[in-house]
């Protein structure tokens, strides 16, 4: 398995999110991939190779050029607007109401930064642009592995991707790396893609996407948004629009939930991807399903990401997996890798 790892992870580095009143250290730290390319060594699995440098226009492909514009300089001007800043994340604290303007970019920084973020949980870092970018070419390279008549391709990246939108970002995603990889897909000539996501939040920036596409189509299992993150979308009625009605399926499980019920969910979701019949799959590859996870609540045990990688490979489609979440740090390279394992066996 070609392994995409992104090589300038590390800089993106957030201090601190927001969350119930005060500021906490950040769950979605460096030391996540490093884990996850230990483990990949010692068991010998996957063959690391260099990533392609994607161009603005491919990120374009998925991300509105405006949002772009500002990712791209928020640092910049964070930091000039007092130096002092740099020692501090850059973190929204006001955000338009329904019914205020979108349309107009104001000039003030703190103004801007409310318009694109959705919460405040996802800190912009001197780097994070720079990290972003290059693991949004991990996708890339990822879903081009596939073209090139591949059958599997990894991913490796932070921060992860599928909360971020066509404008927006949020949990701890800027752009959206499932989004760009399977659009790569569609671009190199294949007519339909389906992604899978099986992290324990709800993949609302990939849903948005490709809502009204009937050419994409996106399943996602996670926590009921009733209680859980991102909570304002991600119930099971949401089935897509226009050309994409029948092309979101949403499989929410109560918190709480173990790898029985999980597979069962599971199941349904590789039905659907098979009636859709997808030249590829991209698998939005989460490991916060872990019992041990520390901001999460189903109850996955490491033997059963080996299951879950058979129940995908069982599809026998060209699969690309996008990593995405899961914070149990010093057991996630264990979970990751055994999902790619069992899908190798
Ligand atoms: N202090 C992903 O897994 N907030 N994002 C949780 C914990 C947001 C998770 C609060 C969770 C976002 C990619
Ligand atoms: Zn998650």
């Amino acid at each position: 398995m070609r392994v995409f790892a992104n090589a300038l992870h590390a800089r993106h580095q957030g201090r601190h999110e927001m969350y119930r009143g005060r500021l906490v250290p950040c769950v979605e730290v460096p030391a996540r991939v490093e884990h996850v390319l230990g483990e990949l060594q010692r068991r010998g699995i996957g063959t690391l190779q260099a990533p392609v440098e994607p161009g603005i226009e491919r990120l374009q492909r998925v991300h509105d050029p405006r949002y772009l514009r500002f990712l791209q300089q928020a640092w910049a001007d964070w930091v000039a607007l007092d130096p002092a800043h740099a020692a501090f994340d850059l973190l929204p604290s006001v955000w338009p109401a329904p019914g205020m303007r979108r349309d107009r970019l104001p000039q003030e920084l703190s103004a801007r930064v409310g318009l694109f973020a959705f919460d405040a949980g996802s800190p912009i870092t001197a780097g994070t642009w720079v990290a972003a970018r290059a693991g949004a070419g991990c996708a890339v390279s990822a879903a081009q592995a596939l073209l090139d008549g591949e059958r599997c391709a990894f991913a490796l990246t932070r921060p992860p991707g599928h909360h971020a939108g066509a404008d927006f970002y949020g949990g701890y995603c800027f752009l959206n790396n499932s989004a760009l990889a399977a659009q790569a897909l569609r671009d190199g000539g294949m007519p339909r893609i389906a992604i899978v996501d099986v992290d324990y939040h709800h993949g609302n920036g990939t849903q948005s996407i490709f809502h009204d596409r009937g050419d994409v189509l996106t399943v996602s299992i996670h926590g009921d948004p009733r209680t859980e993150y991102p909570f304002y979308l991600g119930h099971a009625d949401e089935r897509g629009t226009g050309a994409g009605e029948g092309c979101n399926l949403n499989l929410p499980l109560p918190r709480g939930s173990g790898f029985d019920d999980w597979r069962r969910a599971l199941q349904q979701a590789l039905q659907a991807v098979a009636d859709f019949a997808p030249g590829a799959l991209v698998v939005a590859l989460g490991l916060d399903t872990f019992e041990g996870d520390p901001i999460s609540g189903f109850r996955l045990r490491s033997a059963d990401y080996l299951t879950v990688g058979a129940d995908l490979a069982a599809l026998g489609l060209p699969t690309a997996f996008v990593f995405e979440g899961g914070y149990a740090v010093a057991e996630l390279g264990l979970n990751t890798v055994n999902v790619l394992e069992g899908f190798l066996r």
